[in-house]
């Protein structure tokens, strides 16, 4: 049964998720209270960047299927897809889930369905959703359905992931599962698992801590091997021969907008018993200033200015994204020290006030090179040209990245993050 369904939140996860369901058939009015989404939508312009993303949007704005607007309207399905920001206390910011609540009270009738699908600290269904749409004068579960559901996708894997990937559907009630599972079902391959909403908002949030924190102890290893005189990815090498041992990679960070605060909603909620959670997230927000200790350890002979050159800022390989950056937190600790002189070089970055586009200008008289991202891009960087423009040949790679026999070969000091 095709269904209209209002989407609030028109980014990262509304977007996608409402041209998926506008292809398939449902009438969406995309929600955003931001008039420039709104207005581009409209003409079948998108305003972030995913592979596709754009061809599918057009599609469905031109089939006549999805529109925008700025406020809600009636529907039988409403879903909530809009940011949950942190806070500089670490604390989730729900302001945004909570107007859009508000905004569609109003609208509601017997019969709706409500989906919360924001990444959420444990309980929000429970303890501010319903609160909310209790004001409608619904009965929750018996004439309003309401369902957690959170989204799993990858960056630039959004639209693949969307459809392949398994959904966990957290209802308040088992009628609130099976409508949303229902509804899901028109564009999900993967499995559908019914549960509870708090165990659904737990469950997503520990799918980035489990990976968060298994980072932390790869980061742990780099700063004791460094200390003990070994190689922390030979050690995760070997060890991840184990057919049970997965040990994540080192670097200079955790970014993005999902593991560098997601395991934060956690600590929120259960401060005096999230310990591993709060130690992991503190272990890898150490990185980028162990980054910089090394880097002044290379440079601590060179008297007067140095000049740095940073290869990749964004917060992980080969996309254009630099929220929660490692590498920004690095600069701003860098930038501080005025012998100092910082270039940065990105290939699928615009606008960073250091920044050089061309690669080699960007290493010419440099004292150290820093490879902080591994965009494949740097796979083809020539090191038998870098040694002559170079004021001093420094390498430093984060990222186990370049080979240093070959980096070696030319002249230059090769220096390995999780090795001394
Ligand atoms: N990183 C390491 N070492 C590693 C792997 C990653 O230092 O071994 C760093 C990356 O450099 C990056 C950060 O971790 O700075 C996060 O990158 P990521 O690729 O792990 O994840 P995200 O944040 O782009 O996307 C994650 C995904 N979650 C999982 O794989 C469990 C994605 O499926 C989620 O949908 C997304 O978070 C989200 O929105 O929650």
């Amino acid at each position: 049964m095709k269904k209209t369904i209002c989407i609030s939140g028109l980014g990262y996860i509304g977007l996608p998720t409402a041209a998926m369901f506008a292809t398939h058939g449902h009438k969406i009015i995309g929600v955003d209270t931001n008039t420039t989404v709104v207005s581009a939508l409209n003409q079948g312009k998108i305003t972030i960047e995913e592979p596709y993303l754009d061809i599918m949007v057009q599609a469905a704005v031109t089939s006549g299927n999805l529109k925008a607007k700025t406020s809600p309207a009636e529907a039988d399905v409403f879903i909530i897809a809009v940011p949950t920001p942190i806070e500089k206390n670490k604390t989730a910011d729900m302001s945004c889930v909570i107007s859009a609540a508000e905004a569609i009270v109003p609208y509601l009738k017997k019969g709706n369905v409500v989906i919360l699908e924001s990444t959420s600290p444990p309980g929000t269904v429970e303890e501010l959703l319903i609160p909310i749409l209790e004001k409608s004068g619904l009965k929750i579960g018996e004439e309003l359905y309401v369902a957690y559901s959170p989204e799993r996708v990858l960056p630039g894997k959004i639209l693949t992931e969307l459809v392949e990937n398994n959904r966990i559907i957290g209802g308040v009630n088992e009628k609130s599962c099976k409508v949303v599972r229902e509804l899901y079902r028109t564009f999900v391959r993967g499995e559908i698992y019914l549960t509870t909403p708090t165990t659904a908002e737990m469950t997503k949030l520990m799918e980035n801590t489990f990976r968060d924190v298994n980072i932390a102890l790869a980061n742990e290893l780099a700063k004791l091997s460094e200390s003990m005189g070994i190689n922390a990815w030979d050690v995760i090498e070997f060890a991840n021969k184990h057919p049970r041992v997965n040990i994540h990679q080192p670097g200079p960070g955790v970014g993005g907008h999902c593991l560098a605060v997601d395991p934060w909603f956690i600590v929120e909620k259960q401060p005096d018993l999230a310990n591993i959670i709060k130690l992991s997230r503190n272990t890898n927000d150490s990185m980028p200033n162990h980054v910089v200790k090394r880097i002044n350890e290379i440079l601590k002979d060179i008297k007067g200015k140095k000049k740095v050159t940073i290869l990749g800022i964004t917060y992980k390989p080969n996309i254009d994204d630099m929220r929660e950056s490692p590498i920004l937190e690095m600069i701003d600790i860098l930038e501080k020290d005025e012998d100092v002189e910082i270039t940065v070089h990105d290939p699928f970055v615009h606008n960073c006030k250091y920044l050089e586009k061309d690669l080699y200008k960007s290493i010419r008289d440099s004292h150290l090179v820093v490879l902080g991202v591994n965009h494949d891009a740097f796979i083809k960087v020539d090191f038998s040209k870098i040694k002559d423009i170079m004021k001093e040949r420094n390498i430093l790679d984060t990222k186990d990245f370049w080979n240093e026999k070959e980096v070696e070969k030319e002249g230059l000091n090769y220096y390995l993050l999780g090795k001394k």
